[in-house]
């Protein structure tokens, strides 16, 4: 079987030609025929991140959800707008929103997730707005009557410069395998000092499709056990996301039976908190995944303040 869907990052003026286009997210207000997160790009041509589909797509909107999809996959993508003391409850409401398009629909199982929280940083009575944030996903999901243990996708949660809770996924009938961190403990069981819920996703998901396999990074950082650490180090942060980023890498290797190729790894997705940072990730991420790796590059901030950088990963495993 081939893969029904396939992330790729693609040069923002041709990027209409690819055929079959699941669904697909630009950064930065370029392109206006598809779904924007106002987030600035730090790449030297603008990206963008594109699902691409192994056959013709149906597309809707449905209950504000710009969806795409096939036999096999589905994309989605909600804006919402909300007023700073009330994200929990948007968080909530937009993954119930969610949750019910892709149950109707049938494809119940999140393969992977992203959320950018404007202003995630900022404390907004008492309470920091990452954390709001997943104290309503936690409710939502929950409601959704989710296993925490066991189906918890991949994700990643950063900021925006938009006003606008923004969730993308790509969803399917049969779910992927949640996969964790040795060297971290599982987010959902972070203790209570992150927060009043903790953050609801897995370290990866492991999706087979017959013999063939892909594999979704979450947002990947500087985190060991529960505490971050290399606070104020750009460099030492990046070489000990690199280390986790490996260590999940290893995981899915034991549980697929196969390896993850240099050229298995097909997008990379950095969030860099000081844009002046850029180059020395830059450099520091080929000279591990060699000088061909697709990288996009984005400017955000990063659910904790003390870190720099957080990246994500997608791999096929041939
Ligand atoms: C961490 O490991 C860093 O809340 O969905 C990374 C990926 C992080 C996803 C999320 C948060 C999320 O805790 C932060």
């Amino acid at each position: 079987m081939t893969l029904p869907v396939k992330l790729r990052y693609v040069p923002l003026d041709t990027f209409e030609q690819t055929p079959n286009i699941l669904g697909a997210v630009s950064f930065g207000r370029h392109a206006s025929t598809v779904p924007d997160i106002a987030m600035q790009q730090l790449g030297p041509v603008p990206l963008v991140e594109v699902f691409e589909a192994d056959r013709e797509v149906e597309r809707s909107t449905d209950d504000g959800i710009v969806v795409g999809q096939t036999d096999d996959v589905l994309f989605g993508f909600l804006a919402s707008p909300f007023t700073e003391p009330t994200l929990a409850e948007t968080a909530s409401a937009a993954y119930l929103r969610i949750g019910r398009l892709i149950a109707r629909r049938g494809f119940p199982y999140f393969l992977r997730v992203w959320n950018h929280v404007p202003k995630i940083n900022s404390i907004c009575e008492g309470l920091e707005q990452y954390q709001r944030f997943s104290l309503g996903r936690h409710e939502g999901l929950a409601e959704l009557k989710y296993e925490f243990n066991e189906d918890l996708p991949a994700a990643s949660a950063v900021g925006s410069d938009g006003a606008t809770l923004d969730i993308f996924f790509i969803a399917a009938r049969r779910g992927g395998e949640q996969l964790e961190n040795p060297r971290q403990m599982s987010a959902y069981r972070y203790p209570r000092e992150y927060g009043p819920r903790s953050p609801s996703f897995s370290r990866a998901t492991l999706k087979r499709w017959g013999h063939e396999c892909q594999l979704f990074v979450s947002g990947t950082a500087s985190i060991v056990g529960h505490a971050s650490v290399h606070h104020d180090d750009v460099e030492e942060q990046l070489n000990e996301t690199i280390r986790n980023l490996d260590a999940v890498f290893a995981v899915a290797e034991g549980r697929a039976g196969r390896k993850v190729a240099k050229d298995g790894v097909k997008a990379l997705k950095v969030y860099v908190r000081s844009p002046e940072h850029r180059d020395v990730i830059d450099a520091g991420l080929r000279a591990r995944f060699g000088d061909q790796v697709p990288m996009l590059f984005l400017r955000a901030d990063i659910c904790r303040s003390e870190l720099l950088l957080e990246i994500e990963a997608y791999a096929e495993l041939a």
